[in-house]
């Protein structure tokens, strides 16, 4: 049974949406997004940052969402949600992966969190317009690598797609962020995404309301 650290809005919807995929039962534990709500201790002791998702499971615990996602895939492998260790397409699945976590996740940052990219408060509004340039340059990087797959691997889905259709669940052009639309060949692969079972469940309160 995995025990799931979760937050609307968040990285661990794409972690829970996985769970679904994969069938796993799982208990959610809810977390403030907001730092001064207080972190249950446990939480705190496997991921002393203090940001969801964190996963939890009979024998270990882990945090970081491309992390859990390349984990739990690779854990219920007759789910075929990631090429084996041997399939051609493992590269480029980690390579995307780590992209979308290391280059697009931070450049949401910089737009969400710029006190933590910014010396002072007055350098904040900088921090934010050069996060949301960035997210038009790193995911652009994504779209025409896409190009006119059918899924981000080509013929077949994965986590992967889940991952990408959680990232484009924070884009906020009221915040200065490109639109979805600007980048047609993700836009494509989010629209099917969405259709997924596990993942109008999970992103139900977004289908609702995309600006919750
Ligand atoms: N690199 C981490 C980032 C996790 C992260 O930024 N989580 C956010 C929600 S998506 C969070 O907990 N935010 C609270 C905060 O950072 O103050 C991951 O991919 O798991």
């Amino acid at each position: 049974m995995y025990k799931l650290y979760y937050a609307l809005k968040s990285a661990s919807m794409g972690i829970r949406t996985i769970l679904e995929e994969l069938g796993e039962p799982y208990d959610l534990i809810p977390i403030a997004l907001d730092m001064d709500t207080p972190r249950p201790p446990e939480m705190l002791a496997v991921n002393p940052n203090g940001w969801v998702p964190v996963l939890t499971w009979d024998t270990g615990a882990m945090y970081e969402c491309a992390a859990i996602t390349v984990y739990l895939c690779d854990r219920h492998p007759q789910a075929g949600l990631a090429p084996s260790a041997s399939d051609p397409t493992r590269p480029v699945f980690l390579q995307t992966l780590v992209y979308c976590s290391n280059s697009i996740q931070n450049a949401f940052q910089l737009t969400y969190y710029p006190d933590r990219f910014a010396d002072a408060p007055s350098e904040e509004p900088g921090a934010q317009r050069r996060g949301a340039r960035r997210l038009r340059e790193t995911f652009t990087v994504l779209d025409d690598q896409i190009g006119d797959n059918a899924w981000v691997l080509g013929e077949r889905f994965s986590a992967l797609d889940i991952y990408v259709f959680m990232l484009t669940t924070w884009l906020r052009p009221a915040l200065g962020h490109p639109a979805i639309e600007t980048f047609p060949n993700v836009k494509r692969i989010a629209d099917k995404v969405l259709q997924r079972p596990s993942v109008q469940l999970v992103y139900a309160p977004w289908i609702e309301n995309p600006t919750y």
